[in-house]
């Protein structure tokens, strides 16, 4: 199928760039292609920073924490709503930007903008409320409490999938917990973190001096930049987003010297669908989560049990909606898949696609169509395959439009199968029984750090914990208390009494 060619990007990267405050030298004449997955075609060339300037910058961050550290954490804040305020100012222009770098559909761009200002208002409201406990003390006349200090040097490591809003969850919730961040963003979206970094320097001007200059920075370029913020004593936690592979290099290497790990790694999320769902919902839900960012969310569908009874209703409406679902250029209204990041991405899926057919797999969809002129753009139509059983690629993450299909009987069933893959990211099940949807979220139910009722798996509001458990790597950021590990926590007993009674009536009489 060809479709019609698609313009150029450069000419309005150039002028997005520009008026988002992105001064020229920075991506022209580098060594770092910024490309766009819509056209394949080379965008820029960003200059890349060498190991040695990221210990330096890694040094100037140390330093601004010392500075920053002191404000109170209302101030802080100040600063975040700033930055929030200029998001709102050019959600348009960094929105589009995302679409053209990450090749996501303009809803999609722009919300992932929304998700960085909704997370700026969070932090800013958190800003008044980093709240410890106070404790009953076992001791007459003593008083227990916790108090949170800021931390240190955040570094954050974030993927080309989500290349500012992951950024954001972490930078907005460390910048008001007192700490500075050195961010490197993923090499295939340098442009996107580019853009940031303008508007944060433009709230920072506007906050005024209390703003130390290395608060924030941008460290642009490949993985042994990465690996630098993970092994400098001076950073005590790395929030890191990518592959289970990148986790196992990277949550030793914390550990091996006692730094915080934030890990969000691979996701292979299941949804159930259970005889009573409403299967105009289910159809609607399974669509956006497992076809949607062309299945290149870590929280993408990956899995879907369906129980017998209903499977043959649910599936040739599933079918026809991959069938018809538009495909192509992100920009253009309508479109509802973009295209995957690289050819990288689309041989790793048709290589799943292979191994699933060889396991019994029948596949619709899943085939690449070329735009004339733009060879390296990889647009793919979504894969629906109905499986066997739960075996093969189907036990793997593989990052893009792949929905494996199974049948079910048992509600136990189901739920194991769900649970029996590596990953623990993110999961949901359909069904309008209460009993179904509570055993689902209880302890006996979902071993995912994410369970829904009635929507799919991605998506998720910042107002809650957002990450996951076993090859997920167990961190957590955005809402909730998430900021907590931005923090160091300080246990202090204070005794008003005038003597010394020990705990647990120890007697030391000297
Ligand atoms: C990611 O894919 O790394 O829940 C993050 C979601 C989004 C975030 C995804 N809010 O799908």
């Amino acid at each position: 199928m060809s479709q019609p060619t698609i313009p150029s990007l450069i000419g309005e990267t150039d002028q997005i760039l520009a008026r988002l405050g992105v001064e020229k030298k920075r991506y022209q004449n580098g060594t770092l292609a910024a490309r766009s997955p819509i056209t394949g075609e080379m965008l820029a060339e960003v200059v890349e920073a060498s190991a040695a300037d990221a210990a330096d910058m890694i040094g100037r961050a140390q330093a601004a924490f010392q500075q920053w550290r002191s404000l109170p954490a209302p101030r802080r804040g100040e600063l975040v709503r700033l930055f929030g305020e200029e998001l709102r100012a050019h959600k348009d222009d960094l929105g589009r930007l995302v679409s053209i770098e990450a090749g996501k559909i303009t809803s999609e761009g722009l919300g992932e903008v929304q998700e960085m200002i909704d997370i700026c208002d969070f932090a800013v409201g958190l800003s008044r409320q980093l709240y410890g406990l106070t404790i009953a003390s076992e001791r007459p006349g003593h008083r227990m409490m916790e108090t949170w200090h800021p931390l240190g040097v955040c570094g954050v490591i974030s993927a080309f999938n989500f290349p500012v809003a992951v950024f954001s969850w972490n930078a907005a919730i460390a910048l008001v917990c007192g700490d500075s961040v050195v961010w490197k963003p993923s090499e295939k979206t340098p442009l996107t973190a580019l853009g940031v970094e303008a508007l944060y320097r433009r709230a920072a001007e506007r906050f005024g001096k209390d703003a130390p200059a290395d608060l924030l920075m941008v460290l642009q370029g490949g993985r042994e930049l990465g690996e630098v913020l993970v092994d400098d004593p001076r950073v005590p936690v790395v929030s890191a987003t990518g592959s289970t592979r990148m986790g196992r290099a990277v949550g030793p290497r914390l550990a091996k010297r006692f730094a915080r790990a934030i890990l969000e790694l691979g996701g292979n999320n299941a949804a159930i669908v259970c005889p009573s769902a409403n299967l105009d919902l289910t159809l609607r839900g399974v669509a956006f989560a497992a076809i949607g960012t062309a299945g290149q969310r870590c929280t993408t569908l990956r899995r879907l049990f369906v129980h017998d009874s209903v499977y043959d209703a649910l599936l040739p409406r599933l079918k026809a909606a991959y069938q018809s679902v538009k495909v192509g250029n992100p920009l253009e209204d309508g479109t509802l898949v973009g295209p995957l990041i690289d050819k990288a991405a689309f041989d790793n899926m048709q290589r799943a696609l292979e191994a699933a057919i060889a396991e019994g797999g029948k596949v619709t969809g899943g085939n690449r169509f070329t735009v004339p002129g733009r060879d390296e753009a990889y647009y793919v139509h979504p894969a629906l395959v109905e499986m066997p059983a739960q075996c093969g690629p189907v036990s793997e993450e593989t990052f893009a439009p792949i929905l494996y299909v199974m049948r079910y009987n048992e509600l136990s069933e189901a739920i194991a199968l769900q649970n029996d893959v590596g990953a623990g990211l993110s999961s949901s099940i359909f069904t309008n029984d209460l009993g179904e949807a509570e055993t689902f979220l209880s302890v006996a139910g979902s071993d995912c750090g994410i369970a829904n009722v009635n929507i799919g798996p991605s998506g998720a509001e910042i107002g809650g914990a957002f990450g996951g458990e076993k090859e997920t790597g167990g961190g957590r950021e955005a809402g909730s208390d998430a900021w907590k590990a931005y923090m160091r926590r300080a246990t202090n007993t204070i005794n008003y009494s005038g003597a010394l009674p020990l705990a647990q009536g120890v007697k030391f009489d000297v």
